[in-house]
């Protein structure tokens, strides 16, 4: 086949040669084309293309078959409602002994900032003069002046009854509170079923007494006692309005 080419390309070239050497000689007719050659053996194969898209889903396959594995376990679900109460269980053993308190650090830390604490409260209402201490007991008032039965309440209502000085001292106090808002206070103190026999408010007799001289002298008709700005004491009606004092 090679060799075929080569002659034919050759036959060629001498044909144009010719044909130009004798263009200027003479002028003859073109020759027959030859026959085509015959084709080239197939080429060899081209390089892998590049990977297609994947193709659509196949059909369902038929029904039938093992059933698949069971799924994951669920979350948990909502707590229930409460059951009844059950029966009070017996009680149980007695735990070992604590420690003496005196040995309890922090029983003693609570107690000491209690102390601390309530000396200071004790301090700041004392400088403002809004509470007197005397031994145990401490003196208030709220500058209020209403009858009796309303100091009484009052005084309930704060945890505390209504002043009566039982000593020398306790008098010194109270009276210092009635001088310094110069009014009359009742005292927690009442005359009982026997005209001009008084009593505490528990009903005890009562152990001090500093009467104004002359009184008391209501004999049955003035059933209160209120105290003078001079600390002195004075039988009276109950429903004066009078500087309401406290005791604690
Ligand atoms: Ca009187």
């Amino acid at each position: 086949m090679l060799l075929r080419s080569v002659a034919l390309t050759l036959t060629l070239l001498m044909v144009s040669g010719m044909e130009s050497n004798m263009k200027d000689v003479c002028i003859g007719s073109p020759g027959i084309p030859g026959t085509p050659g015959s084709h080239g053996l197939p080429g060899r194969d081209g390089r892998d293309g590049v990977k297609g898209d994947p193709g659509p889903p196949g059909p369902m396959g038929p029904p039938g078959g093992m059933p698949g594995c069971p799924g994951p376990e669920g979350m948990t679900g909502a707590p229930g409602v409460a059951g009844e109460r059950g029966e009070k269980g017996e009680p149980g053993e007695r735990g070992p002994p604590g420690l003496p308190a005196s040995l309890d650090e922090e029983l003693q830390t609570t107690l000491y900032n209690f102390r601390h604490q309530i000396l200071q409260v004790m301090g700041v209402l004392s400088m403002q003069e809004s509470m007197l201490v005397v031994g145990e007991k401490v003196f208030c008032t709220n500058g209020q002046s209403v009858n009796f039965e309303n100091i009484q309440e009052l005084c309930a209502r704060a945890g505390g009854s209504i002043a009566v000085p039982t000593s020398p001292e306790e008098n010194e106090a109270i009276a210092s509170i009635v001088k310094k808002y110069n009014t009359y206070a009742y005292l927690g103190l009442m005359e009982g079923p026997d005209a001009g026999d008084f009593l505490y408010m528990d009903g005890a007799p009562v152990n001090y007494t500093n009467w104004y001289p002359g009184e008391p002298r209501g004999w049955g008709k003035e059933k209160c006692v209120e105290m003078y700005t001079d600390g002195q004491w004075n039988d009276k009606n109950c429903l004066q309005y009078r500087l309401a004092i406290c005791e604690f």
